[in-house]
């Protein structure tokens, strides 16, 4: 059932509702048609309509997830656009009634086609799953993505890899920024689909290049859009170049809208970012590093596979607000991940995406209540521990 109450179709608010005095950080709320989101906040990713071993009651329930992230380029290939549209889009499709981002497949063309090749008009690839050859455009991206239904999308861009020289990452950007005039237009001649209203929002890249990064930032922020989205980071870089860019960009980028850091990172990699201004963060981290024995918990991340764990029945985190964290033992966990059993991915999945909820509203809270930033230095170093 579809619970949320729509008494008008409009385009994203984001309000600025306390800031730091020591950091950048701050706190806002989002409103989107399909309800509102209080940030900066940690966004699950639903790659194929779906946060993997996690079900949607879970996501609200016991994570407590404000919004998810579907992948343009999985959701092209399978279901395809077909099943999407007859549905009524992805929150009818897959029954996730709040807001849902989609990621334009500008990075996920990269990391997981076969063969493809980057022209002025777009990007030819062959699919993962059988090989065959499709082209990505800007307009195409932008009819995909109005298909799919995301109350945000984003721009086509290409991410260079780490590392590129500059000439490379100088073209590569001019690129992302022709690509980002395409979409912008083609965004703005389409119309809702769906009876609620999409939002776009644009990239930043530019590698590791300040001078790169200052011209993207000033090409994004003259589009005006509701959101703006730093791309590009995270990608292999050393940690402090990664912040010293992320804050670069957010200085560059307008005060008053949101700013999201795609696909990062650590807990404490989070935690940097907000101090440095970012409000939205995505990654697989949780959930992959979760079905791969990993734990990010309130003391400390745990390789739950350890055999230190064996025996020990205490709760996964009783630091943390979530009945499946708090109910299930260490112990038990490391035996179902041990034993390969499915209910081990589950419980670890969402018992870390729960901590990512968990930490960045406890970032929320110590934001509105003015001590971020002490907070912040001995969370940074809590969390790194290795239990
Ligand atoms: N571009 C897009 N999606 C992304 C990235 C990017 O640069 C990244 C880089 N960390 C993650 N996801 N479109």
């Amino acid at each position: 059932p579809l619970e949320a109450v729509r008494t008008s179709m409009a385009v994203l608010q984001f309000a600025l509702e306390g800031a730091c005095p020591q950091s950048a950080a701050r706190a806002g709320r989002i409103t989107t048609d399909h309800g509102e989101i209080v940030t900066p906040i940690f966004m699950p990713v639903g790659t194929v309509g779906s946060v993997k071993a996690v079900t949607q009651q879970q996501l609200k329930q016991d994570v407590g997830a404000q919004i998810i992230l579907g992948n343009t380029y999985h959701l092209y290939l399978r279901p395809g656009l077909e099943v999407l549209e007859k549905a009524g889009g992805l929150h009818r499709f897959n029954g996730w009634d709040r807001p849902i981002l989609t990621d334009s497949g500008g990075y996920q063309v990269f990391s997981l086609s076969g063969t493809r090749k980057i022209k002025e008009e777009g990007v030819v690839f062959q699919s993962h799953i059988d090989g065959s050859r499709h082209l990505f455009s800007p307009e195409k991206v932008m009819d995909i993505q109005r298909s799919i239904g995301g109350d945000i999308i984003m721009a086509f861009d290409e991410c260079p890899p780490y590392p590129s020289d500059h000439a490379y990452a100088n073209k590569s950007m001019h690129l992302t920024h022709r690509w980002l005039d395409r979409c912008w237009e083609h965004f703005h001649e389409t119309p809702d689909k769906y009876g609620y209203t999409q939002n776009l929002f644009p990239i930043v890249q530019g590698s590791v290049f300040p001078d790169l990064r200052k011209a993207s930032c000033a090409y994004v922020a003259g589009k005006g859009a509701v959101g703006n989205a730093i791309g590009g980071l995270s990608v292999g870089e050393p940690e402090q170049e990664m912040y010293d860019i992320c804050q670069l960009c957010c200085e560059a980028l307008p005060v008053d809208r949101p700013r999201y850091l795609m696909g990062v990172g650590t807990p404490w990699n989070i935690l940097e970012c907000i101090a440095l201004g970012v409000d939205m963060f995505d990654c697989v981290l949780p959930t992959r590093n979760g079905r791969n024995a990993m734990l990010f918990t309130s003391k400390g991340v745990i390789n739950i596979d350890n055999k230190k764990w064996e025996m020990d029945f205490s709760p996964i985190d009783d630091g943390i607000d979530c009945a499946v964290s708090n109910y299930y033992s260490k112990a038990y966990l490391r035996h179902l991940i041990k034993a390969k059993e499915i209910l081990g991915l589950t419980i670890a999945s969402v018992h870390n995406l729960a901590f990512y909820l968990h930490l960045v509203g406890e970032a929320r809270k110590h934001i509105l209540q003015g001590d971020f930033v002490s907070w912040k230095r001995e969370q940074v170093e809590l969390l790194k521990t290795r239990l």
